[in-house]
């Protein structure tokens, strides 16, 4: 068994679900925030950092090393886990969502994916079996089947053989996969924005008896509300003694109403990616350091945080660094962002474990300056 999900306990204010992940690099907390580290970096992180901030597991992308360096040369590194020097937990994203949003000339049928390179232009095809054989050589401890997500807004007539296609690939998804032992294959349900196409796309992956499962498909452009009325009809579907990740998901409000609909597992770029413009998340909201108003600021990103670069830096001088084009800025926002999300998650935990996670939501909204879900 290479992961195995043990339920601690459900909150009784909300029915958020508190759990441990055992996996064969460590066990994980959930509700748990997953750090984004497309090519096999955590940009601008080193692991020792990520450790710092107690980040339990982080994500790698099959598109991503496919085209560089190559699955080939990270399995002759010894995988992963050791090429990049993270001894933790690992999660690999099939592909399938990236070669739709980065690739040129896709061309897709029952095979798999056809499409060029958005580096070099040259011609790759990744199927099903591709894509679990790459994830098998990058040797992480969750992998994921390879599916298409379809696009917001897109007709139920596009949606369901769609939808369709993705569960048959699926099932030579779970045929193809060479390591059940020691790597956890997660399924992943897909449906758009149509209760039947979400119900059948449940009914049938869940029939498939994969470690875990994923929704796909959702925080693709669609209204917070409506992401939150797929969950609350898709996820009572999932087996409650399996872990349940939503894909591709990071904003604060988005992990925690998440949470409450029964969610343990996210992850998103969105910290680092406003890190690298010179944003950052507080628990007053967000606050873009760039603004002339933080030049003569001397207290910290966060006055309430007691992240590395809280204890150590200010306002003012980030908002320097970032001016500048200096690295240092960069990494100074990107420590912060990732530990706000990974502390806020801790806090959910607790709040679980309390059997508050409803007052606490409240709290931060209001904090956060959220009035509307
Ligand atoms: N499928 C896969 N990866 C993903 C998604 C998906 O639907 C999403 C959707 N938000 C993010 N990452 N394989
Ligand atoms: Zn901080």
């Amino acid at each position: 068994m290479a992961v195995r999900y043990e339920l601690i306990k459900t909150c009784k204010q909300t029915g958020a679900r508190l759990g441990k992940l055992h996996t064969p690099h460590g066990t994980i907390d959930t509700p748990i925030f997953m750090p984004v580290g497309t090519l096999a970096t955590v940009k601008t992180m080193t692991p020792e950092e990520l450790k710092e901030m107690e980040a339990q597991i982080i994500l790698g992308n099959t598109y991503h090393l496919l085209l560089r360096p190559g699955h080939d040369l990270v399995a002759e590194a010894g995988g992963l886990h050791s090429f990049m020097n993270w001894d933790r937990a690992i999660l690999t994203d099939s592909g399938g969502f990236q070669v739709f949003s980065l690739s040129n000339l896709r061309q897709i049928d029952e095979e798999g994916v056809s499409f060029r390179s958005h580096l070099s232009g040259e011609k790759l095809f990744i199927s099903p079996e591709k894509a679990i054989e790459i994830q098998n050589a990058l040797g992480a401890d969750i992998i994921m089947a390879f599916d298409e997500c379809a696009p917001y807004p897109a007709d139920p007539e596009y949606v369901k053989p769609s939808m369709e296609r993705t569960t048959r690939w699926a099932e030579r998804c779970l045929k193809a996969h060479k390591r059940p032992h020691d790597q956890a294959l997660f399924g992943i349900v897909q449906g758009g924005m149509y209760r039947e196409l979400r119900e059948q796309s449940a009914r049938d992956i869940t029939s498939l008896d994969f470690p875990g499962y994923a929704i796909g498909g959702l925080s693709v452009g669609e209204p917070h509300h409506l992401m939150y009325e797929v969950l609350d009809y898709t996820v009572p579907l999932l087996p409650a003694n399996k872990p349940r990740y939503l894909m591709g998901v990071g904003s604060p409000d988005a992990l925690i109403e998440g949470a409450i609909r029964g969610i343990d597992m996210f992850d998103c770029v969105l910290p680092t990616r406003i890190a690298r413009n010179g944003t950052c998340m507080t628990s007053q909201g967000r606050l873009v350091i760039r603004n002339a108003k933080y030049a003569r600021d001397f207290s910290p990103l966060d006055p309430n945080c007691d992240c590395y670069t809280c204890r150590n830096y200010t306002r003012a001088y980030i908002r320097h660094l970032i001016h500048c084009d200096e690295i240092l800025g960069v990494r100074l926002t990107t420590y912060h962002n990732l530990h706000f999300l990974i502390n806020m998650m801790k806090q959910v935990r607790q709040a679980i474990m309390d059997d508050r996670l409803g007052d606490f939501r409240d709290e931060f909204f209001a904090r956060y300056g959220i009035t509307e879900t």
